[in-house]
């Protein structure tokens, strides 16, 4: 109950700010987008990822006030590169469980976008499977639905952990798949991994969808993607997640 009264008056005080990590075709190293990743700019303890965090997912009201405010800070970002003349392509958006099974979740994204002057194709939703199994599924599948029919595209995070099943990527109309660190990790030194890897990766082309390998860490993990097929990768390989002062010149110097 103190860490979820403190994280209130954190978003109150705009303590939570996003990171940028890129999102780069594997083969080419060119930047397609970026996922953003909320930190908590701690006054005594510093930047603190999610693990510190992490209870405000499970709680509805302030789950959705998080967002709410994070995405705030997200497209106007955005809107800042766009006035740069910065082509980023798209940013994917982490959305909790908490979120996707409140009613006016899709309706709220939208009025927030319409706002911001943000379209539907520079925006990406993040999911964890588990989202798909929710108590409150109808709420879930009527948000999703209504994210789609508003031409918002999907990606399905941890791909391979957790209980989706092929069924599921279709019924949801996944449209890109996130294979896991866990299997992108020991690809080298593990030969199960490595067909989960291929697999995935033919699996989402045989659907058409994107794939993105994450936590790519080392030349031989993303040759081995290359090879696969795996055309986007995210990880420390190419860049660590970045406050969004860093963005520009990070992309200043890539081309
Ligand atoms: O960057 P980090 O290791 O802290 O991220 C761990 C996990 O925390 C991510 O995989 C993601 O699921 C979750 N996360 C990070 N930022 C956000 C956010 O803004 N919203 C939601 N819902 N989850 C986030
Ligand atoms: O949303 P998701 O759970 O996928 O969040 C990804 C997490 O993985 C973030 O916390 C991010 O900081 C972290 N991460 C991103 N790239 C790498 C990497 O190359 N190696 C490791 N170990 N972690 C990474
Ligand atoms: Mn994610
Ligand atoms: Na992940």
């Amino acid at each position: 109950v103190a860490l979820l009264e403190e994280i209130r008056e954190a978003i109150e005080r705009e303590q939570f700010v996003p990171f940028y990590q890129p999102q780069v075709c594997i083969r080419t190293g060119t930047v397609l987008g970026f996922e953003a990743l909320a930190r908590w700019n701690h006054p005594e303890k510093g930047v603190l990822s999610a693990m510190a965090f992490a209870a405000v997912f499970a709680n509805h009201e302030l789950s959705m006030a998080f967002g709410r405010e994070l995405r705030s800070q997200i497209f106007r970002d955005m809107r800042e590169w766009t006035r740069l003349g910065i082509d980023f392509v798209r940013v994917a958006v982490n959305v909790s469980s908490a979120e996707l099974q409140t009613g006016s979740f899709a309706k709220s994204l939208r009025t927030e976008m319409a706002t911001a002057g943000i379209d539907s194709h520079q925006i990406e939703i993040e999911i964890t499977e588990g989202v798909l199994f929710e108590q409150n599924s109808s709420n879930v599948r009527a948000n999703l639905e209504a994210l789609r029919e508003a031409g918002v595209p999907l990606a399905l995070d941890d791909f391979g952990t957790g209980y989706a099943s092929l069924t599921h990527l279709k019924q949801f109309r996944v449209n890109v798949l996130k294979i896991d660190q866990s299997f992108v990790r020991d690809l080298e030194s593990n030969t199960d991994s490595a067909g989960i890897v291929s697999a995935v990766v033919n699996l989402g082309r045989s659907l058409n969808m994107s794939v993105v390998a994450e936590g790519v860490e080392t030349q031989a993990q993303r040759a081995f993607l290359l090879s696969a097929g795996c055309s986007l990768g995210q990880g420390y390989l190419f860049a660590k997640p970045m406050p969004a002062r860093d963005v520009v010149t990070y992309l200043k110097r890539e081309t």
